[in-house]
């Protein structure tokens, strides 16, 4: 354990040393950004901060795919509540630049840097106990992802900002009823032109689901296990001709495609 954070440290500091010693002339500022879900809502109603949540609480992301904390985030704070919701429900996840929002009047990294390009994707894995189970060894499947629209050159970040913080996921209708943890993962690729520069954000909700459908998909993956380093959806850059829009070429999020309903 102890060897892993050493190497998460030094992993973070190279990547935002390789941001600098790049020296992208794109970018004005080179600011780490901390930036996290640390709020839901339900159907649009507000939940307390923090609460039902398993969220990072200091401000680095994860840069390593194969760290254990790809999954849930960098261990921060833990909620010991369950959310109660149906199928169908659209839940919403609020990002901040630090807990609470923004950390001061006008702050431009609030809720991220705009600099922080890229998908936001939503992944939900069955547990025994919300509230309790660990984040490793599940097996994941995605609800939804929201990565780059190739006709207007908005990302998922750039929608995210444009709503305030707020990103959402609908519960699929068809899925199991029971227990939960869903994982929004915020993937920046401003610096993911170099080696590990690509910057994972992620918290996860604790969720009690009530349906009255029965699916349990059979296409899942394993958080970390889904990604490669060198995915082209990881390894990539993004600026093309000064701007950061893949070019306007399509880009394909990281992992699987989201699941449907039968
Ligand atoms: C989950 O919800 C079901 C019914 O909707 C309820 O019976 C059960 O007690 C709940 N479990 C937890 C852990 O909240
Ligand atoms: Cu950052």
């Amino acid at each position: 354990m102890k060897t892993i954070i050493i190497n998460v440290l030094a992993a973070s500091a190279k990547a935002h040393s390789i941001f600098q010693v790049l020296n992208n002339p794109y970018l004005t500022s080179i600011t780490p950004t901390l930036t996290y879900n640390q709020k839901l809502s339900v159907n649009g109603a507000e939940q307390p901060q923090l609460t039902y949540l398993r969220a990072p609480s200091q401000p680095n992301p994860v840069y390593n795919v194969n760290d254990v904390q790809l999954a849930c985030g960098i261990s921060g704070t833990k909620s010991d509540k369950i959310l109660p919701i149906k199928a169908g429900d659209k839940i919403g996840a609020w990002w901040g630049h630090v807990i609470g929002g923004a950390q001061r009047a006008g702050d431009p990294d609030h809720p991220i840097a705009a600099s922080h390009k890229g998908p936001i994707s939503t992944y939900m894995a069955r547990v025994d106990n919300a509230a309790t189970s660990s984040p490793s060894g599940l097996k994941w499947f995605k609800i939804t992802e929201d990565a780059l629209n190739t006709q207007t050159g908005k990302w998922g970040v750039d929608n995210m900002i444009a709503n305030k913080g707020w990103s959402y996921a609908t519960i699929p209708t068809c899925l199991a009823g029971g227990q939960y943890l869903l994982r929004q993962e915020l993937l920046a690729l401003h610096s993911a032109y170099g080696s590990m520069g690509a910057q994972f954000y992620q918290s996860c909700a604790q969720l009690n689901v009530s349906s009255g459908g029965s699916f349990v998909p059979a296409q899942t993956v394993s958080i970390p296990g889904a990604y490669q380093q060198n995915d082209p959806s990881i390894l990539i850059q993004i600026w093309v001709n000064g701007v950061p829009d893949n070019g306007r070429k399509p880009y394909l999020a990281p992992g699987p495609r989201p699941m449907s309903c039968p």
